[in-house]
């Protein structure tokens, strides 16, 4: 395949010009899995793993290399491939750990197109999607709703439509992986090179998507819990899939929303109706929670901002702020860390050169 086809561009290029002085080439990663890797290049697939400088200067999980990420490997065919370097990324959904906000990993690089994929069986959750639609305005790709399994929902028309108010500046698709239906309408998102993930809960039917796109049955797929559609998680690791006419798909294992999780910015980015309207209030740090002059509450109560979207605000900007603090409290915590082992440093050598100068 050549480097264009997995969607290298001239910005990926120019980004590269000091690795090309060391003879490094470019490699698309395509498979992660804990520290394996497999890359893509002009010759294909072939495992990859760390170079030992690589994994000992990464300080966070964010400056490994992840699915979709452009990296610089060691010219030749010697498998597995070497990766020295990681490009910055066009695009990245990070996912936060629920128990630790501050450790961030990044779940995709380099993507063009999300499909935020849900299920409408008993699993369906319009709040959810809300969630989803938040971290995949900050992430930089453009954000799709796909509502899957339309073939179990006489009432697809109604939840497209009531989707639609919630995804402003998204396509709501509905369509059936499983039958087909509908999945001519994604086309326009799976051009050559362009690069699409797909990310959703467990079962809400991402790999059978793929599957249904590439034409045969490559990816697993397993059943849905029968009293909640709640799936069990079938996908273990994220994968690059080329698909014949030359798109590149991106599946993901499923996770919860609240694990992509962004920050303040990145809800106004989800609610664009609120961020306009706010700008119409008395004053610029208004929270729209009782304040003379607040164009938001007024909206609601003439109801042309519906009661339930300023709800789901307040309770997303609630979310973003309790984790932003989190993840000060872990880096002063950090901080502070760093500080004391200079300080001891100095007192158990108190002499050393390295102070002086
Ligand atoms: N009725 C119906 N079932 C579907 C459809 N798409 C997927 N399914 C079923 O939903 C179940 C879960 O599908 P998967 O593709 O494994 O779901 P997933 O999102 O990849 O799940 P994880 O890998 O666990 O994150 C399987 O039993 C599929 O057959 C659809 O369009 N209609
Ligand atoms: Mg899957
Ligand atoms: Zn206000």
């Amino acid at each position: 395949m050549s480097l264009p086809s997995l969607g290298w561009n001239a910005r990926f290029e120019e980004s590269f010009t000091e690795h090309r002085t060391r003879g490094w080439v470019p490699a698309r990663v395509a498979r992660e899995d804990r520290t394996r890797y497999v890359v893509l290049d002009e010759s294909g697939a072939r495992p990859a793993e760390l170079a030992g400088r690589l994994r000992h200067e990464a300080r966070t999980r964010a400056d490994v290399p992840a699915v979709g990420d452009w990296v610089a490997v060691r010219p030749g065919a010697a498998s597995p491939a070497i990766i020295e370097a990681v490009l910055p990324r066009a695009s990245a959904f990070v996912r936060k750990d629920v128990g630790d906000a501050a450790i961030e990993q990044v779940v995709a690089a380099n993507v063009d197109t999300v499909f935020l994929v849900s299920g409408l069986d008993l699993d369906y959750n319009p709040r959810r999607i809300e969630r989803y639609l938040a971290a995949a305005w900050e992430s930089g790709a453009e954000p799709v709703v796909v509502l899957n399994k339309a073939d179990l929902d006489p009432d697809r028309e109604a939840r497209v439509a009531e989707v639609e108010l919630l995804a402003p500046g998204a396509a709501v698709l509905a369509v059936s992986a499983l039958e087909g239906d509908g999945i001519a309408s994604l086309q326009p998102w799976l051009q050559p090179g362009r690069t699409v993930a797909l990310l959703g809960s467990s079962g809400v039917g991402k790999s059978t998507l793929v599957n249904a796109l590439l034409g045969e049955e490559r990816l697993a797929t397993g059943a849905v819990r029968e009293d909640d559609s709640r799936g069990r998680h079938t996908t273990t690791h994220r994968e690059l899939v080329v698909l014949p006419g030359g798109a590149l798909l991106l599946d993901t294992p499923g996770m919860r929303a609240l694990e992509l999780w962004g920050d303040e910015d990145s809800v106004d980015g989800a609610f664009p109706e609120i961020a306009s309207l706010a700008e119409g209030c008395r004053f610029r740090d208004c929270r729209h929670e009782s304040e003379p002059g607040c164009a938001v509450l007024a909206a609601e109560a003439d109801g042309t901002l519906a009661a339930d979207r300023l709800a789901s605000w307040r309770k997303l900007q609630r979310e973003a702020h309790w984790l932003a603090t989190r993840v000060d409290a872990r880096a002063r915590a950090a901080e502070e860390a760093k500080w004391k082992a200079i300080h001891k440093s100095m007192r158990d050598h108190p002499k050393a050169d390295r102070w002086k100068k």
